[in-house]
């Protein structure tokens, strides 16, 4: 009897252990760094050494549910890791139709901001009201919770005398806190102690570009100078732009560019500033799963340079994105550092599951891919697994250490015909300790597919 019991709460607590797992199942590292849903417009905060980015959630339309060609956003999810690598989605934190002033079929859970404030997190969301007496449009709603993760309980009404869309919330050295949004242009006032209500009328920061539309305000302080940062229409689609001023709500003078428009035409892009451990990062968005339509969007991060100036040093939007991955992790090559600019080529796993990722493609003999800081720690491996495909007799690929020179670390047979395989090798003699790059390229004539390599 003892046995059967015994057996049974062991089945249940496995149960709830794969449950709890796949709550807080960690998503790939690399650009984008959430890989498991649409994110966009992610906001960034450290609060308590992690970092928690609070981003839209797009998903696609249909009928009953927003319109198809349009942005549809029914909730938001929060994402944390303690090393910008490793990310845990902690789920849904507010949804539309549990907002008590909110209309619940809008789909209009847009770009929000969150905050720690005296020991509670604020958490600031614009969305489309259900009573549009006075005008119609956005309205920002605010939800309080104890905890980053939550729960969050939404207030009652949306925030008095606010009428847009992506609110900012900056709180300065000496505690007065700032809210911004966008409505066409940029708007600020300063907040009230109990950050749910304006202490002052808003006022539009007028210093900014006139032509073209501006949003997403995101507001930072570095060494004295305020940072406005924002998504502007220069010319096609949106760019980052910046302004800086010695006052949180201006005069600001218009400073330049941090990221160009999208070389692939996604109209929108939304961003944060972070400082973690002494460096800078870019929080922005692009439509990576979803090249054909760019309202179903995902979060990426790159560094962030000051010049000696305090300008901002423009940011080239890059795949491998930031920090170390481990060698005994599987390391996508597909989010490289370098690809050849012909025989190489990246393209998703399954096109019926975007969310599978990507592979790196070989078409000939002069491909080659490179992948930027590996750390193998202190332990050297002993062997090489590599998951690949090929479909001709004769595919093989070679590993080096550093670059197209460097150390040979293994070259792998790829058999032909044979579907997705893991083929695990010895290394050389040639292995490393260290934090290196990696090379790859074809050793055989025929074409071969990779998903990932690791270490052993
Ligand atoms: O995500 C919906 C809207 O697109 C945001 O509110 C804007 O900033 C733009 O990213």
């Amino acid at each position: 009897m003892l046995r059967y019991v015994s057996w049974g709460l062991l089945s249940a607590l496995t149960l709830l252990l794969l449950l709890l797992l796949l709550l807080l199942s960690p998503a790939r590292a690399q650009n984008p760094f959430i890989t498991s849903q649409f994110s966009a417009d992610p906001s960034a905060r450290v609060f308590n050494g992690r970092v928690y980015v609070y981003p839209s959630h797009d998903i696609p339309g249909g009928p009953g549910r927003g319109r198809a060609d349009w942005f549809v956003m029914e909730d938001y999810h929060v994402f944390s890791s303690a090393n910008l690598t490793d990310w845990t989605d902690h789920g849904v934190i507010i949804t539309q139709n549990q907002v008590p002033w909110v209309q619940p079929d809008s789909y209009s859970m847009w770009a929000p901001d969150c905050v720690l404030r005296r020991g509670k997190y604020y958490f600031y969301f614009p969305t489309t009201p259900r009573d549009t007496t006075g005008g119609g449009g956005f309205r920002i709603g605010v939800a309080v919770a104890d905890q980053p993760t939550g729960p969050f309980v939404p207030q009652p009404q949306p925030l008095a005398g606010v009428r847009g869309i992506d609110p900012n919330v900056f709180i300065d050295k000496d505690g007065q806190a700032y809210l911004y949004w966008s409505q066409g242009s940029i708007f600020g006032a300063k907040l009230k102690d109990n950050m749910l209500e304006l202490a002052e009328p808003p006022r539009t920061l007028g210093e900014l570009p006139t032509e073209g539309l501006k949003e997403g305000p995101f507001l930072f302080e570095r060494r004295g100078t305020y940072y406005l940062t924002y998504p502007h229409v220069a010319h096609q689609t949106e760019r980052l732009e910046y302004a800086t001023s010695t006052s949180p709500l201006g005069p600001f003078r218009v400073r330049g560019v941090i990221m160009d428009e999208s070389p692939t035409g996604c109209w929108t892009n939304h961003q944060s500033v972070l400082e973690f451990r002494n460096q800078w990062y870019l929080f922005y968005h692009h439509n990576d799963f979803s090249p054909e339509f760019d309202k179903n969007r995902s979060v990426r991060l790159d560094s962030l340079f000051f010049e000696p100036d305090g300008a901002i040093r423009k940011v080239t939007p890059t795949l491998r994105g930031v920090g170390q991955t481990a060698a005994r992790q599987p390391i996508q090559l597909d989010r490289y550092s370098r690809l050849s600019s012909t025989d190489a080529t990246i393209d998703f796993l399954d096109p019926a599951n975007r969310f599978r990722g990507w592979k790196t493609v070989f078409t000939g003999p002069q491909g080659w891919v490179q992948y930027n800081a590996v750390s193998f720690g202190p332990a050297r491996p002993r062997a090489l697994t590599l998951r690949a495909t090929a479909a001709a007799p004769g595919a093989a690929v070679q590993l080096r250490l550093d670059g197209p020179r460097g150390p040979v670390l293994a070259r792998v047979a790829v058999p032909p015909g044979r579907g997705w395989q893991e083929l695990s090798v010895p290394l050389t003699t040639t292995s490393p300790t260290g934090t290196h790059a990696l090379f790859v390229a074809p050793a055989g004539p025929a074409p071969v597919e990779i998903d990932w390599v690791r270490f052993e």
